[in-house]
């Protein structure tokens, strides 16, 4: 089959059409450098049209229902008319394989519904990679249509703070019972979070995840307030019964409310802006300078040099920071 003009993909993709989305996301996804060119015209024609959405994160460690939850949100969402897109964020998935196909088929339903479009992250990639992959496939989600944006994340190791870091809204799930630590929560995650969610309140468990949301409660009501002016708040709910989805649902719409009323909303993304702007910088350079393959020879030099004390960490440092630049143009 013939590809479609990178002109006739922004026209598709502007008219909401799937296929033509996810051909555009591959553009994005693709290593291959042709096609840098061709993702970033369509990323330029598609960012008037994005920026209109609810961006949600989805965080909590492996297990405590975060697809099941997305799926009977995304339905609860899809049959009031809205347009949603499920991305998920992965970076171990080109390791662990399993979690791709596992996403999929959990999310059967909600990827069948007309209105939904669920899209797992790119595999084999640095989580850089995924995160700004995963920022440039929001805006091509908003452009094609879809007014609430929903980022699925693991809850180990860094992602979360990159998920937060594009996302309006930040929900993280738990269950009761299993303990912080089991959890693996860290503070800074809890910190973070919108709207803390004790999931899986269903049948014998519903007593101890109603404990669970008092303690919860208490100890929000601890953390220093936000810049967004919105007081964190725990809840419950079930991702296999469904209680409890639409007082989720409310809770985002105050939370929006508030916020674009006192102006945070706008501030929060701007500032997104910048740190993704300044990420990406931050990201490049150090992918060029250590893919130099004449710094990575003097790289293995000079980390012999300290450790045998000819050198200072920083005499070392300016040494390869200076041949670095002077062979550049
Ligand atoms: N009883 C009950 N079980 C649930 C609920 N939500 C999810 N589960 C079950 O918990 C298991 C894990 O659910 P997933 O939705 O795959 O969890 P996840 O957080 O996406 O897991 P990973 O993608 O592996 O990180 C599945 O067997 C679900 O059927 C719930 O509300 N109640
Ligand atoms: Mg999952």
């Amino acid at each position: 089959m013939a590809q479609p003009s990178t002109e006739e993909l922004i026209t598709r993709v502007l008219a909401g059409e799937i296929s033509a989305l996810s051909r555009a996301i591959t553009l994005i996804e693709s290593s291959n450098p042709n096609h840098f060119a061709k993702a970033n015209e369509i990323i330029n024609a598609c960012l008037p049209h994005a920026n209109k959405s609810i961006r949600i994160g989805i965080t909590g460690v492996p297990g405590v229902g975060k697809s099941t939850f997305i799926e009977a949100f995304g339905k609860h969402l899809s049959s009031q008319g809205k347009k949603i897109a499920v991305l998920t964020i992965d970076p171990s998935s080109s390791i662990s394989h399993g979690s791709i196909l596992g996403d999929k088929t959990r999310m059967e339903e909600l990827a069948k519904d007309p209105n939904a479009y669920v899209r797992p992250s790119a595999s084999g990639e640095t989580l850089g990679g995924v995160a700004r992959k995963t920022r440039e496939t929001i805006i091509l989600c908003e452009a094609a249509g879809f007014d609430t944006i929903i980022i699925e994340t693991v809850g180990v190791g860094q992602s979360e703070t990159a998920v937060h870091s594009m996302v309006d809204f930040f929900l993280l799930l738990q269950i009761a019972g299993a303990g912080d630590e089991l959890q693996g929560i860290k503070r800074g995650i809890m910190e973070m979070a919108d709207a803390i969610v004790i999931n899986k309140s269903d049948g014998d468990n519903i007593p101890k995840t109603t404990q669970a949301k008092t303690e919860l409660s208490r100890a929000l009501h601890l953390f220093p307030s936000k810049k967004s002016g919105w007081i964190p708040l725990a809840t419950t709910c079930s991702a296999k019964t469904h209680d409890g989805i639409a007082e989720i649902e409310q809770i985002i719409s105050k939370y929006i409310e508030l916020t674009k009323s006192n102006g945070y909303f706008d501030t929060k993304r701007v500032e997104q802006n910048e740190f993704w702007l300044l990420e990406t910088i931050h990201n490049q350079l150090q992918q060029d300078f250590y893919t130099n393959s004449e710094i990575q020879d003097l790289l293995e030099k000079t980390k012999k040099a300290v450790q045998n004390n000819e050198y200072s960490p920083f005499a070392a440092a300016q040494l390869l920071l200076e041949t670095y630049f002077k062979n550049k143009p």
